[in-house]
């Protein structure tokens, strides 16, 4: 059994993604935490709501980020993570940090990285005139939105698009992608080689005579 954390900011779809698929498919994990960086995040209802224990370790109330990452770090610790998954979460982790979640830290990012990193993805596509944008689940490393990619979903930018029709396109989207790259970590078939990610196939089933 994995014990997985959720770090969110804001709305929470996609932690409520991976909750529902982890519910409903019944992998051998569970959520052991949702924490936020803001109190009040919606996506902290949801969780309560659905029994899953919250806590928030709220960035504004630290001197430095330093300072901030090793709060949020006591407070993941205690739920004995195998797994953290940043879901909207809206702070820049520093490098000690993410060096402790080496391997078992994973994000998802609004856009075709290795394009269009940072904020404002879904603008920069539009400025950019791109044809496709999408979303990309990763490994967090110390580097912003460079870590290597686990899986990655497309969808069209169409004419007369906004920031807000392509965010909610490409939400569709991470709705589905997110729970999936989380489903291979739980089930063991994520490999880091060389910096990029190898899926390992589904473990034969055993066979009964
Ligand atoms: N930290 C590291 N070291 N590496 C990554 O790849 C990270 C990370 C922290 C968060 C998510 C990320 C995204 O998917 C993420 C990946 C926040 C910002 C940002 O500029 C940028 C990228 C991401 C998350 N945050 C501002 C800051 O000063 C604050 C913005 C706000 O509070 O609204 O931290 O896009
Ligand atoms: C999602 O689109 C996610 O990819 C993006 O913010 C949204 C969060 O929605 N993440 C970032 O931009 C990270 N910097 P949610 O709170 O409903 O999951």
């Amino acid at each position: 059994m994995k014990n997985i954390v959720i770090l969110i900011s804001g709305r929470g779809s996609n932690m409520e993604a991976v909750v529902r698929a982890l519910d409903a498919e019944q992998w051998p994990a569970r959520i052991a935490a949702v924490i936020s960086n803001k109190p009040e995040a919606k996506g902290l209802e949801f969780a309560q709501a659905r029994g899953i224990p919250t806590a928030v370790v709220a960035n504004k109330d630290f001197a430095s980020r330093a300072e901030f990452d090793a709060a949020l770090q006591e407070t993941i610790d205690c739920f004995s993570p195998d797994l953290v998954v940043l879901a909207g979460f809206m702070r820049i982790l520093t490098a000690p940090f993410v060096e402790h979640y080496a391997g078992r830290m994973l994000n998802i990012h609004p856009s075709l990285l290795p394009l269009f990193p940072g904020l404002g993805t879904h603008q920069q596509a539009i400025d950019a005139g791109v044809a496709e944008h999408g979303a990309t689940v990763h490994f967090v490393t110390a580097e912003l939105d460079h870590g290597p990619a686990v899986a990655q979903a497309r969808v069209p930018v169409l004419p007369g698009d906004t920031e807000d029709t392509l965010a909610a396109r490409v939400l569709i989207e991470e709705h589905k992608l997110y729970p999936t790259a989380v489903r291979l970590f739980v089930e063991d078939r994520l490999v880091i080689e060389d910096g990029n990610v190898r899926i390992l196939d589904r473990a034969a089933e055993p066979t009964s005579i």
